[in-house]
């Protein structure tokens, strides 16, 4: 048996990831199935004044996170778990596009270090340092085309997608396979849900689809799948 998944988060507001202590990936945390530890960078600065920025060579506007802060952080919480591969993610728009078949992957990591920068980005040689470095693998990871004021809303993100994949966590794990984003089609994306519906069979002069009140399971598989393909060719033809 391997060692529970376990998650450093290091951000300058480490109040920002409270709604972890929630739900299920806070009963993932009371069951023991996930340990998750929040670090304030701030305690990592190297000034008198906990200063974590300074002003970017070149210049232009903004300030860059300066590295020495996070080298003793990174260096630190991995110094808790020797001989452990140390998983070092980086939030940043220009990372690449994370997906559910990341997720899948990442839900077998045992060691995950979110780095979640503010202010314009962190000091590029964190980055490469750590990929220099025996033990840590880096991922610059993106949340998706847009920007944000730091990589605390990609980290919750990222996290309750891979936490929700660990055994135990979810109470119906058949659930997992069937829904949205877990089917891969064959370019790679993901096939989407078809559309549900419950109680009652008319709502608002809406009617449930005939075939779902049918009973035929048969019928009813090809419909939900017929539906799934068309949300998907819709969605994909949207992305263009
Ligand atoms: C500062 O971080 C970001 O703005 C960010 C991080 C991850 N994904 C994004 N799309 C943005």
């Amino acid at each position: 048996m391997s060692n529970k998944p376990t998650f450093d988060l290091i951000t300058i507001f480490p109040e920002y990831m409270a709604p972890l202590n929630l739900s299920l990936i806070g009963k993932a945390q009371e069951k023991g199935l996930v340990e998750i530890a929040v670090h304030d960078l701030r305690q990592h600065a190297t000034n008198v004044h906990h200063s974590v920025d300074d002003t970017p060579y070149g210049g232009g506007a903004g300030m860059v996170m300066m590295p020495e802060p996070w080298g003793k952080a990174i260096d630190q919480v991995a110094a808790q778990r020797p001989g452990t591969i140390h998983d070092l993610i980086i939030l940043t728009p220009a990372g690449r596009r994370f997906n559910q078949s990341i997720a899948q992957e990442m839900s077998s990591y045992e060691h995950m270090i979110f780095a979640c920068g503010r202010y314009e980005g962190i000091d590029i040689r964190v980055t490469e340092h750590y990929q220099n470095t025996p033990g840590f693998r880096v991922h610059e990871l993106s949340i998706g085309d847009y920007v944000l004021n730091g990589g605390e809303v990609a980290t919750l993100a990222i996290m309750e997608s891979i936490i929700r994949l660990i055994p135990g966590v979810l109470g119906n794990p058949e659930s997992i396979v069937e829904e949205s984003h877990s089917i891969t089609t064959a370019d790679g994306g993901v096939l989407l849900e078809y559309p549900s519906y419950t109680k009652p069979a008319e709502w608002r002069g809406l009617p449930v689809p005939e075939v779902l009140l049918s009973g035929n399971h048969a019928l009813i598989e090809k419909w939900r799948a017929e539906q799934a393909s068309a949300r998907t060719q819709k969605v994909q033809n949207h992305l263009k």
